[in-house]
C-alpha cells in the first residue's frame, strides 16, 4: 500500500467528497473575487487564498464542533472550510449590514463564534498567541476541544510566534500551530527571510514535534493534522506543522507581483494544484468517479453565482447603525 492509498483509507467516501467540495468552493469563490475586485465592486483590502485550499480544508477536516480555529488575514478560505455561512462571508467582504460581522470587519477580519472560528485578524502572527489562549480556555473549561492556529511564514518571524511556542510547550497546551508557508511575506521571499530555511525545525528548540508537508497535497495535510490533533486531544501538548504552498494571486488584490520568478504560478497551477492532485489520486484509486467530481464542480459554480448575486444586492448598514456593534454592550 503506498502512502497516498493509506491516507485515503483513513477517510470515508463522504468525507473525501466533502473535502473536494470544500476546496472547489474556495477556489471558485476566490477566482470570482479576483474578477469582482478588478471590476471595482469590492471595498478595502483583499488577500486571496486560491492555491492554498488543501491547507485549510485538510486542517478543518480534523476539527470537531468543540475545536477553535484561529485564522490569518488571508481569511476567506479557512472561514469557508471551517463552515462559516458562505453567503455571510461574501457579504462581510462586501461590508454589507448582514455580513458575518455585520459588515464591520471586512475581508481580513472574518469571525464566527458559532462555527468555532475565533477570528481572522490582521495582526500578523497574533493568531498563535490567541490560539494558545483558546487552548488554555478549552482545557480549563473542559470543553474537550483543541485550538488550531494558522500563521504565515512572515508571521512565524514575529516575536509573538516564539513566545507563544514557548508557553504552549511549558503548559502543554492542546494547540496545533500550522504555518502556511506560501513562500512570501508580502514581497519578501521566505528563502531570504527565514533563518535556517526551515520553520518546522524551530519546534525542536521548544520541545515539540515539528513536521513539514506539501501544502498542496490534501492527504499529506490531513494526516499531519490528524497526528498533531490526536496528540493535543490526548493531553500531550502542542505541535508545529509547516505546510509549504503557494498563493495563485498577489499578496493583496492589485499587487503587481514583480518580486515573483517568471512562470512560478503557472508551474504550480499546472503541476502542483491541490484540486488536480486530489482528482488524480481518488480517480486512480477508484474511490470516486470523474462524473461525481464534475457534478460537484457544477453545483459549486451555481452556488457561487448565487452567493455573489446576493452579496452585491445586499444593503450596507444604515448611517444610524454605524456605531452599533463596535463596543460590547448589555443589549
Ligand atoms: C504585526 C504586523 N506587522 C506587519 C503587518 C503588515 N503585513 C500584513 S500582511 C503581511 C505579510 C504576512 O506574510 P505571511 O505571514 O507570510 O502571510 P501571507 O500574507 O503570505 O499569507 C504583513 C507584513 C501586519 N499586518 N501586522
Ligand atoms: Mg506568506
Amino acid at each position: 500500500m503506498d502512502t497516498a492509498q493509506g491516507l485515503i483509507m483513513k477517510q470515508s467516501k463522504t468525507e473525501l467528497l466533502s473535502a473536494y467540495r470544500g476546496m472547489r468552493t474556495i477556489r471558485i469563490f476566490e477566482d470570482r473575487m479576483h474578477v469582482e475586485f478588478a471590476g471595482g465592486g469590492v471595498p478595502g483590502f483583499v488577500h486571496l487564498y486560491a492555491g492554498q485550499e488543501a491547507s485549510a480544508v485538510g486542517v478543518c477536516a480534523n476539527l470537531t464542533d468543540a475545536d477553535i480555529l484561529l485564522n490569518t488575514h488571508r481569511a476567506h478560505g479557512p472561514a469557508i472550510a471551517r463552515g462559516a455561512d458562505i453567503f455571510a462571508v461574501a457579504k462581510e467582504i462586501y461590508c454589507r449590514g448582514d455580513g458575518l460581522c455585520r459588515g464591520r470587519g471586512g475581508s481580513a477580519h472574518l469571525h464566527d463564534v458559532k462555527s468555532g472560528l475565533w477570528g481572522a485578524n490582521s495582526g500578523v502572527g497574533s493568531g498563535v498567541a490567541l490560539g494558545c489562549g483558546a487552548a488554555l480556555a478549552a482545557r480549563n473549561n473542559e470543553t474537550g476541544g483543541i485550538a488550531v492556529a494558522l500563521v504565515g511564514d512572515g508571521g512565524a518571524n514575529q516575536g509573538v510566534f516564539l513566545e507563544a511556542m514557548n508557553l504552549a510547550s511549558i503548559w502543554k497546551l492542546p494547540v496545533v500551530i500550522m504555518v502556511e508557508n506560501n513562500g512570501y511575506a508580502e514581497a519578501t521571499a521566505a528563502d531570504y527571510a527565514i533563518a535556517g530555511g526551515d520553520i518546522h525545525k524551530r519546534a525542536a528548540a521548544f520541545d515539540m514535534p515539528g513536521v513539514v508537508v506539501d501544502g498542496h497535497d490534501y492527504f499529506a495535510v490531513y494526516d499531519a493534522v490528524l497526528e498533531a490533533a490526536e496528540r493535543a486531544r490526548a493531553g500531550h501538548g502542542p505541535s508545529l506543522i509547516e505546510a509549504k504552498q503557494r498563493r495563485y494571486y498577489g499578496h493583496f488584490e492589485g499587487d503587481a507581483q514583480s518580486y515573483r520568478p517568471k512562470g512560478e504560478v503557472e508551474e504550480y497551477r499546472k503541476n502542483r494544484d491541490c484540486l488536480k492532485q486530489f482528482r488524480q489520486k481518488v480517480i486512480l484509486d477508484d474511490l470516486i468517479a470523474t462524473a461525481e467530481l464534475d457534478a460537484i464542480d457544477g453545483e459549486v459554480g451555481e452556488l457561487i453565482d448565487r452567493v455573489y448575486a446576493d452579496a452585491i444586492a445586499a444593503p450596507f448598514p444604515s448611517e444610524g447603525e454605524f456605531m452599533q456593534y463596535i463596543y460590547a454592550t448589555d443589549t
